[in-house]
């Protein structure tokens, strides 16, 4: 299980100014920091405020790849603005994302082929997100018969359950562990599972007890990736010790101590 770094994105306030003034200091530094703590992508999402989608995305994929070699997700439902990022991106990418409604898949997985991207599949559609599992499992098949249509490996299709804060949809979170471990189910290579961590505690009090718990039950059911805060330490050490409960990594007696330094 690995994680993408959430914290360039357009929702925090000193992001969105950067975006703004177009002054790169603040994305460094955040991409520096994030791929210390050990992310293996980084979220870019210039969020709702940026007026112009497409220069906000290229200018943050241009300032992040400055500093960080790592690969970039890249997290706007403006897809001219993907496809902007992705014309630049020095590594092969994450498209976040796309919902199982036509032609936004068509458009998305023919982008994915182009860039050899990978691509977040969202388990919802023109209905919105549902509650139950079997909903969100066949909106998963959609995306999975979808991306193989258009020759995407299933290594490089992640499916989202879709994250909703337990204190709004407190009723969701036995569904998404079971969406976790049904979507293992529906191929054969099965896709990859990724979640928004942090959505789970939005609102919330005591955010990241919520969060670290909900990692480790995620880990459990399989759970492959998670847009979430790296830089939170008791978070990297509860995923280290799930990976080890989970046969993940071997065990060791300085296990935590190696996560940290290799993430
Ligand atoms: N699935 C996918 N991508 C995603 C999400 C998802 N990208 C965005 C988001 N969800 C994951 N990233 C975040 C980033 C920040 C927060 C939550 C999820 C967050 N921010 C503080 C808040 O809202 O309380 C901001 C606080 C502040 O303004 O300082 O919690 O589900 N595929």
């Amino acid at each position: 299980m690995f994680v993408v770094g959430e914290r360039i994105n357009g929702m925090y306030k000193d992001i969105a100014e950067a975006i703004r003034k177009e002054d790169p200091r603040a994305i460094q530094t955040w991409a520096k920091r994030q791929a210390d703590c050990g992310a293996r992508y980084l979220d870019l999402n210039p969020g709702p405020a940026a007026r112009d989608q497409v220069k906000a995305m290229r200018w943050l994929v241009r300032v992040t790849q400055e500093v960080c070699d790592l690969p970039l997700c890249l997290d706007s439902t403006d897809y001219d603005a993907i496809e902007a990022g992705l014309e630049i991106c020095k590594q092969p990418a994450m498209i976040n994302s796309v919902p199982a409604e036509w032609p936004k898949m068509e458009r998305v997985f023919a982008m994915a082929k182009k860039y050899t991207a990978a691509v977040i599949g969202l388990a919802m559609n023109e209905q919105g997100i549902s509650h139950d599992a079997d909903t969100r499992v066949a909106l998963a098949m959609e995306l999975v018969a979808a991306a193989d249509s258009y020759g995407i490996p299933m290594e490089d299709l992640y499916i989202d359950p879709l994250v909703l804060p337990c204190n709004v949809a407190q009723s969701h979170g036995p569904e998404v562990m079971l969406t976790l471990r049904q979507v293992k189910l529906v191929a054969d290579p099965a896709p990859r599972t990724i979640v928004g961590l942090s959505n789970i505690s939005q609102g919330a009090r005591n955010r990241r007890l919520l969060d670290r718990t909900f990692a480790a039950m995620a880990i459990a059911n399989g759970l492959d990736a998670a847009v979430a805060d790296i830089c939170d330490e008791e978070l990297r050490e509860t995923i280290a010790a799930a990976r080890i409960i989970m046969n993940l990594d071997a065990y060791s007696d300085s296990y935590v101590e190696e996560y940290k330094k290799s993430g």
